[in-house]
């Protein structure tokens, strides 16, 4: 395969939307307006750096920019013909990122149409090129304008729309008829911005003789030696004659082939060969998840020679692993729903995945490399890829398979029911869910395929009779391409990465307890009483198998907000503010501060609503997702959500321009790979001890009653073993009866590996400590970082070092007497000021 690049140098014009493509002539006679942009592009990036609009995911300047929609956008590239081998048999044209509605021409000819932003337009355009300059033009819509009103009546305009929940100007119900990231039109997190362009890659590839289509491995076999199953589509380009081919795979780690096979001799027939080898590794490199083991890869190479042709696939990492998803009966309706990695059982913990960026054509790379690292740094084994955005493009699952970040990938559905009872949207889809899970299976990182967010959950008729959803079996609004289709592609193109229906999804009825996933939603965030909103010990009945979303709020670091609301009133009551404050805060960040803190929160500064904002955020996901592991039959907690589209006060704990939020840290101190918990039910106190790592764990330490003041010290010596990858209940005992205002019961370990750990028993506010003045005992430096030791004879709440330094740690508690030393990176020379929160 000889592949040419076509990015750079094209040009980009406007035209009215109701210009079709019969309107090419005119648009070829436009010698003025034309705006260069490379590709990939969303026709809004050339015109923010010719100043035309303002970049709509700062202050208020997205409603703007909103006539963009209205009009139709004409992309056109010139290239020599010199550069492309007009031998080969075929040369395609491929264009990927296609967003949405598009009508593409070739010299002048048209050649296609193309409504889909999740699969490549592809075309063989070899005996339309010409030796001298070639043309293409692709003229592009945002697809809505195609969707009539009687479309949306034939799903009874069953869609989300932001708009009925606050969101101003957000949400548009023709999207379900539109095979575009939905996400573009409004969400909670987020204003419209109807992203329009050609947003991948655009090439010309060209194939002789044969062109190796699909290479798919997997693991059948662990063991001393492993067995991996490689299947290798070979299409033979004459479309009368057969040939013959030798084929090899290889398996390559460290520059050494680990494992080869070859067919030699074999025969193609025209089209399409499905050739089956088997790879036999021994003593194979195992991949497993963040924190359960290493992340080896190998290097797959395989090449087939044929007629003096040799066809190279292009080279791709692959990682030895098995993968189950275990819904076995645990007692009565309870089933587990737990993922088994390479025979183990694994605690899945992290959070939802959405688009970086509401231009999501402009996230440059390094936002995937620091996103995935951060996320790696958070202590998360899984990652959510939500199925109102899009399907990520290659680096990012490169990265998570580098990571060990698996993957509970939805299928691009969200919040909406979806025209599946019309045929060109079945097709639409076949090619859809064909094309991306050929695409991704042979990453170690899938962890579980998803048919849709919420669509089960939202419009069933007893769940939401609002919506007044009879499903038929000719009118499934969606779940045909869930329960029926998607299935079927994943039977045929990947059955050894498991798949489930909807999230959440089992049980009667979707979002039960007894099977399957959960969105603990109505109960939590969500709730109309305010006091369930903020309550973080309610995660403590939480009785899910797993729980894929639940939620918090808060803000982001002063230098985030600044840029974002650029130069806009700070005002937390302006319309600017309520604009990048997530449509579901109403008043719970002010609410929580309130309960945990002190009154008045409106009456804050700035720096004081991000720090105590900040803080809440924190206890919230700290204590949700401890108390969600701590759950024997729990098999994973994803908090919603990981990563920001544009800056707001929303839920995560990295915002959009990559700064850590305070939450950040107690969600890398809830997951740690390594961790012990304590809570207390019924007058009993239960510890429970939590070791993902593959070496057993022993820890001596000592546990009892401590004042905050640090004065009682109730402490007997302990020792404290988890098996490796085991969470197991390590202590139940009558919990001392004392005065769990003035103390509580602390546990203090004899290794750094371990954080030690304190029961809360009440909200901040109630408890009786401090301030308790920390002091730093040392300061080392090592290089640009410095590593401080702090301790403090009394409990001291929320430790930090000023500055928007990343810290190894930050915002922690510290125990009476309790001596922690942590690292401030890039600080450099400059004198580490820590203060405390309380
Ligand atoms: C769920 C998600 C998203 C949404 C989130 C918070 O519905 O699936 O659609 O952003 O809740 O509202």
């Amino acid at each position: 395969m000889k592949k040419l690049c076509l990015n750079e140098n094209w040009q980009l014009h406007e035209a009215p939307l109701k210009w079709g493509k019969e309107y090419k002539s005119q648009i070829d006679r436009q010698t003025d307006g034309w705006y260069d942009c490379s590709l990939p592009a969303d026709v809004r990036m050339p015109l923010i750096e010719a100043g035309v609009i303002k970049d709509p995911v700062l202050s208020d300047y997205c409603r703007e920019s909103e006539w963009i929609e209205d009009r139709s956008w004409w992309f056109r590239k010139t290239f020599d013909g010199s550069a492309v081998c007009m031998e080969d048999d075929i040369v395609e044209l491929v264009l990927e990122g296609l967003d949405t509605r598009s009508d593409i021409f070739i010299n002048g000819q048209f050649i296609g149409c193309h409504r889909n932003v999740h699969y490549p337009f592809v075309y063989d355009v070899k005996d339309l090129l010409v030796p001298g300059e070639n043309e293409i033009m692709v003229r592009v819509t945002s697809g809505l304008e195609e969707v009539a009103e009687e479309d949306l009546a034939e799903l009874d305009h069953a869609v989300c729309l932001e708009s009925n929940n606050g969101g101003e100007f957000r949400g548009d119900g023709r999207r379900s008829f539109v095979r575009r990231p939905q996400y573009t039109v409004g969400w909670d997190w987020g204003p419209k911005v109807i992203t329009i362009g050609i947003t991948g890659n655009v090439c010309l590839r060209s194939y002789k003789t044969i062109a190796i289509r699909e290479v798919h491995l997997h693991t059948e076999k662990l063991g001393e030696t492993a067995r991996v199953h490689a299947m290798v589509n070979i299409e033979d380009l004459c479309f009368i004659s057969s040939k013959s081919c030798d084929v090899t795979v290889q398996m390559v780690r460290e520059g050494a082939v680990c494992a080869e096979a070859k067919l030699e001799k074999q025969l193609l027939t025209s089209g399409y060969n499905y050739l089956d080898l088997e790879l036999e590794v021994k003593n194979p490199c195992l991949w497993w998840p963040n924190g359960y083991g290493e992340q080896p890869l190998y290097e797959v190479r395989v090449c087939a020679a044929c007629g003096g042709e040799t066809e190279e696939y292009p080279a791709f990492s692959f990682g030895i692993r098995t993968i189950q998803l275990d819904t076995s009966v645990i007692a009565g309706e309870d089933r587990n729903f737990i993922l088994v990695v390479n025979g183990k059982p694994i605690y899945c913990k992290g959070g939802n995945w959405v688009p970086n960026d509401f231009i999501y054509a402009r996230v440059p790379d390094e936002k995937y490399h620091v996103l995935t690292d951060e996320a790696a740094e958070a202590n998360f084994n899984m990652i959510r890829v939500w199925g109102g955005g899009l399907y990520e493009r290659d680096l990012f699952y490169e990265l998570c398979d580098q990571k060990g970040l698996l993957l509970w990938h939805d299928f691009m559905f969200a919040c909406s029911t979806y025209p599946d009872h019309q045929q060109w949207f079945r097709d639409e889809m076949r090619q859809e869910l064909d094309y991306q899970t050929k695409r991704l299976r042979n990453h170690c990182c899938m962890g579980l395929y998803c048919g849709t967010n919420e669509v089960h959950w939202i419009f069933n008729s007893i769940d939401n009779p609002r919506w007044g959803i009879e499903f038929s079996y000719e009118h499934q609004y969606g779940l045909r391409i869930a329960n029926l289709m998607a299935k079927e592609i994943i039977r045929n193109n990947c059955p050894q990465i498991p798949y489930w229906n909807s999230s959440p999804y089992g049980g009667d009825l979707p979002n039960d307890d007894t099977v399957g996933d959960v969105h603990r939603w109505h109960n939590a965030l969500m709730s109309k009483k305010m006091e369930e909103r903020i309550e973080a010990k309610d995660y403590d009945t939480i009785e899910s198998k797993f729980v894929s979303e639940y939620g918090f709020i808060g803000p982001c670091c002063r230098k985030s907000t600044e840029e974002y609301m650029d130069g806009a009133s700070m005002d937390r009551e302006g319309n600017i503010w309520h604009m990048h404050s997530n449509v579901f805060e109403k008043g719970t960040v002010n609410a929580a501060i309130e309960k945990n803190y002190l009154d008045h929160p409106e009456t804050l500064s700035l720096d004081e609503y991000i720090l105590y904002g900040g803080m809440v955020h924190g206890l919230m996901y700290g204590y949700s997702l401890e108390a969600i592991r701590f759950k024997e039959h729990c098999g994973g907690g994803l908090f919603w959500m990981y990563n920001d589209a544009w800056g707001e006060v929303g839920w995560t704990i990295i915002d959009y321009y990559l700064r850590r939020k305070i939450p950040f840290y107690a969600v890398k101190r809830a997951l740690a790979h390594q961790k012990f918990t304590m809570r207390a039910a019924d007058g009993q106190l239960v510890l429970q001890g939590a070791n993902d790592y593959p070496e057993d764990l022993e820890v001596s330490g000592k546990i009892g009653y401590v004042s905050f003041d640090g004065k009682v010290k109730e402490l007997r010596d302990i020792v404290l073993k988890v098996p490796a990858g085991e969470r197991i209940y390590l202590l139940k005992e009558k919990l001392p009866e004392r005065d769990y205002a003035a103390g509580t019961v602390m546990l203090y370990t004899d290794s750094d590996a371990v954080d030690n750990i304190w029961l809360r028993t009440d909200d901040m506010r109630q408890l009786n400590f401090g301030p308790n003045p920390v002091r730093t005992v040392e300061v080392r430096q090592e290089g640009e970082d410095k590593l401080v030791t702090v301790t403090a004879d009394g409990f001291a709440h929320g430790v930090y070092a000023k500055g928007d330094y990343d810290c190894s740690d930050c915002y922690f508690d510290l125990l009476p007497g309790e001596v922690k030393t942590f690292r401030i990176k890039g600080i450099g020379g400059k004198e580490p000021v820590i203060k405390q929160v309380k």
